[in-house]
């Protein structure tokens, strides 16, 4: 069978059909892939149920050489530091066996960094009939659709983006140093499509730098209540054996695994694709 591409919302997400990943993927196939995602700014590939960490880790590297081990060690997957594990099942004695939730709050992954994540990849390999969610908006297409007045205004501008702002509960508990914050312009051109996408997120930006505190907080309301209409997102319903990468210069997400019943079992493998700094 060969593979194909069905978007998924006529702005963001494509499906890839046709992909059986427990075999070593072809170079057709991962040229496919990797232009999807380019262009959909988000893949989906389903029923891959059973993959072990080494085609996931290949999969992985289909969208950048370089992967980094997660900050949190405590909840790498035994076979390899590269993946993490995101669960909410726990061991006898209460002890997780991975990350209950990993940010249920509208986020792009590590934009703290001075070089953020270039994509993330989630495994599912468990997943609730129900709940559980991840919740994804396109700030390509929420850039784009900006009038004109306002990409002028934002153009040229930079904002701080710092880890604390979100309140880890991780950090507060003490158990790894907060990273320093980072500085990013607020809209970036894609190092690779050359198109241009908000980047700033509610989780972690602080403020925009030259502002008087209150013109920033208001401008980044403005945008954000902007990026979060309707037309710019699309909710993720997982279902076991999916696997979903997204670019994270183009898009944020949300999880909802705040607010999921812990009877639920949610377990996923989770990968990060190293990025470059971003750029005007
Ligand atoms: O668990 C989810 O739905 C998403 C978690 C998340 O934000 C991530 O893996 O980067
Ligand atoms: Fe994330």
């Amino acid at each position: 069978m060969s593979a194909s591409i069905h978007t998924l919302t006529p702005e963001l997400g494509a499906e890839i059909r046709g992909i059986d990943l427990a075999a070593p993927l072809d170079d057709a196939s991962r040229d496919l892939i990797y232009r999807a995602f380019l262009e959909h700014h988000l893949v989906v590939i389903r029923s891959q149920a059973g993959l072990s960490t080494a085609r996931v880790l290949e999969l992985s590297r289909v969208f950048g050489r370089d992967l980094e081990p997660h900050t949190f060690q405590e909840f790498h997957h035994p076979e390899t530091p590269l993946i993490i594990v995101l669960s909410n099942r726990t061991e006898a004695g209460g002890k997780p066996k991975g990350l209950a939730d990993a940010g249920t709050f509208w986020h792009s992954d590590v934009s703290y960094q001075a070089n953020p994540a270039k994509a993330t990849l989630l495994y599912a390999v468990e997943v609730p009939e129900d709940g559980g969610d991840t919740l994804f908006c396109n700030l390509t297409a929420a850039y784009e659709a900006l009038p004109a007045a306002m990409k002028a205004r934002l153009d040229g501008l930079t904002a701080v983006h710092d880890y604390l702002h979100s309140k880890r509960d991780i950090l507060v508990e003490g158990k790894v140093a907060a990273p320093p914050p980072g500085v990013h312009p607020v809209v970036r051109t894609h190092a690779e499509t050359g198109r241009k996408a908000i980047y700033i997120n509610p989780a972690y930006t602080t403020h925009i730098e030259g502002l008087e505190s209150a013109e920033s907080d208001a401008l980044m309301a403005e945008i954000f209540d902007h990026c979060l209409a309707e037309r710019f997102r699309m909710t993720y319903r997982w279902k076991p054996g999916d696997v979903v990468v997204w670019d994270n210069a183009a898009t944020m997400h949300s999880a909802t695994t705040k607010h999921l019943d812990p009877a639920k079992h949610r377990t996923l493998w989770r990968t990060i694709i190293s990025g470059d700094t971003p750029v005007r």
